[in-house]
């Protein structure tokens, strides 16, 4: 079977490509990770190349010892997604220790995962062992309009959480869990990794300051759409602060409210 074909690789370019169209990925802006089920590895099993070189992940993820991903290439633009996958994503394999990986498709002419490998492997390892395995995508993107806020709004997880829950009414529902806030850090390295790891434990959406929104979630088109809805509150509160700020809300009481009606747990640290 030829990969392109394949369901996953189908819905990794479609979302590239929705989300090169929203503006968040300007040059070679921002990635997009997912792991593979086993039918998934299987299926590409006759196509891969066992044969390159190991290279350090920079963190030990045991978790995802053998694990397959799907990764955006270093430098390589998202736009440029469904024009040639192999030539601006590949597929690479963790070895059993789970601290380094190797490329096995694509990533032709010497092309390297993403710079941000160390943050969407670490963010992976965290989100397995969270949710039992359910979630596979990790995405980057330089979404404007969160990444205005962090100019503006203090750089608090709990305050990031409850402007952006008050800007659209099903944005509890869609990310109850909150925002972590990770302040200016030099990207690229364990570091900024091991800090986005730790805020991943409690949320699925983690922004660094003045630089973009790291989104995870069980499917690609579930985690585009959390980036979407996020950026979406974020653009109206941009707006609400341009004209003068709020002058009416929806309240705690509105959001206890809609957590009962909608059975979701919203925790009380956002509500006071
Ligand atoms: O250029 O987004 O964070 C890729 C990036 C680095
Ligand atoms: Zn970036």
């Amino acid at each position: 079977m030829n990969i392109e074909n394949m369901k996953f690789i189908q819905n990794f370019k479609k979302i590239a490509n929705d989300a090169w169209l929203k503006g968040w990925h300007e040059r070679n802006g921002g990635n997009i990770t997912y792991r593979l089920t086993q039918e998934e590895v299987s299926g590409v099993k006759g196509i891969i190349n066992d044969d390159s070189e190991y290279t350090p992940i920079g963190v030990t993820v045991k978790n995802l010892a053998n694990e397959y991903f799907l990764v955006t290439g270093s430098g390589k633009f998202i736009r440029n997604m469904t024009v040639c996958l192999e030539e601006n994503a590949g597929l690479i394999k963790v070895d059993e220790k789970g601290e380094n990986y190797k490329i096995v498709w694509g990533l032709i002419n010497g092309a390297r995962p993403t710079s941000e490998v160390t943050s969407h492997l670490m963010s992976h390892s965290i989100k397995k062992e969270k949710t039992k395995g359910t979630y596979r995508v990790i995405m980057h993107s330089h979404t404007t309009n969160a990444i205005a806020l962090t100019f503006v709004l203090p750089l608090d997880g709990k305050v990031f959480t409850r402007e952006l829950w008050e800007m659209a009414t099903e944005c509890p529902v869609v990310f109850p869990g909150g925002i972590g806030i990770v302040p200016w850090m030099v990207p690229g390295g364990a570091p900024i990794a091991e800090a986005t790891g730790k805020l991943m434990k409690k949320h699925d959406v983690v922004i660094w300051a003045h630089h973009g929104m790291f989104c995870a979630g069980e499917t690609l088109d579930l985690t585009f759409g959390l980036m979407d809805t996020v950026e979406k509150s974020a653009e109206i509160l941009v707006k609400v602060l341009s004209m003068g700020g709020k002058k009416q809300t929806i309240t705690s009481q509105n959001f206890r409210d809609l957590a009962k009606d909608f059975n979701v747990n919203i925790s009380e640290e956002y509500l006071i």
